[in-house]
């Protein structure tokens, strides 16, 4: 299971990076945050892809000091059960969502996918993974991503100086992966394969939820004091949105059968 899990995720993360990401946006984490340097807080209200029959809705906070930026995502009305959803920090774009009006034919069903909107919010810049590599690398580890119809995430990471960049210009847009098209309860091929490996349903990598940074009024730490540990601290409480720590055992287990379960699935039908 564990090797299993780390080849999907290795291939998945070769096949995604012509597309995704060039060399140039995956710079090496820089170190720790100076405790000097201020916290500056962005939010974003994550809006439903509606091209994609998406209903859910949600909200994100990032608070940034230097590199170090304390993530938090809340979301609800996603595909349900098992399905993983990857969230990134995307860069590099318009720092803008894909409109109903950008919506493409596939497989004869008029859709979103990543490579519609590319323009609009960018390339991956962060991989908002429940634990290890949050780089582009990681950008469909499947195994490591929250689950389910609901998310509540929070993680602190490090970014890299390209992302730190986007926040501050406006450019930078969280978006969250994976949707039921079809509304039956799985990611299928309603929408032919995923543009960003074939092994995948256009469904699993497909936007649901989407929304752009801005500075928050709130520029101060609730509850103070700086974590600059080693980009896996959990924290829950005094956050404005008052959000749970995210990346339980529960899910994480769920998301390795989930993956597992999504890539047997499509291997059977190749
Ligand atoms: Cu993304």
């Amino acid at each position: 299971m564990r090797s299993t899990s780390a080849r999907v995720a290795t291939a998945i993360g070769v096949a995604a990076v012509p597309l995704a990401f060039p060399v140039a946006a995956s710079a090496a984490p820089a170190a720790p945050a100076d405790t000097d340097v201020p916290w500056t807080t962005y939010q974003a209200t994550l809006d439903p892809v509606t091209a994609n029959h998406v209903t859910g809705s949600g909200t994100a906070m990032i608070q940034l000091s230097g590199n170090t930026a304390k993530i938090t995502v809340t979301a609800k009305g996603l595909a349900g059960g098992a399905a993983p959803h990857a969230m990134h920090i995307h860069v590099d774009g318009n720092g803008v969502c894909p409109k109903p009006s950008e919506a493409k034919d596939h497989n004869g069903h008029s859709s979103t996918n990543v490579a519609d909107a590319m323009k609009d919010y960018g390339m991956i810049g962060t991989s908002l993974t429940t634990k290890g590599d949050s780089t582009p690398k990681s950008a469909l580890a499947v195994d490591r991503f929250p689950a389910g119809s609901s998310v509540n995430y929070s993680r602190t990471l490090e970014v890299s100086d390209d992302v730190a960049a986007n926040l501050k210009s406006g450019k930078a847009v969280l978006v969250v992966h994976g949707i039921d098209y079809n509304g039956n309860g799985k990611y299928d091929n309603v929408l032919g394969p995923s543009e960003l490996d074939k092994s995948l349903p256009a469904e699993a990598t497909d936007p649901a939820l989407c929304g752009p940074f801005a500075v928050s009024q709130m520029t101060s730490m609730p509850g103070g004091g700086a974590d600059t540990g080693d980009g896996s601290t959990q924290y829950g409480n005094g956050v404005q949105t008052g959000m749970v720590a995210g990346g339980s055992a529960a899910a994480v287990i769920g998301l390795g059968i989930g993956g597992y379960a999504l890539r047997r699935r499509n291997a059977a039908n190749r």
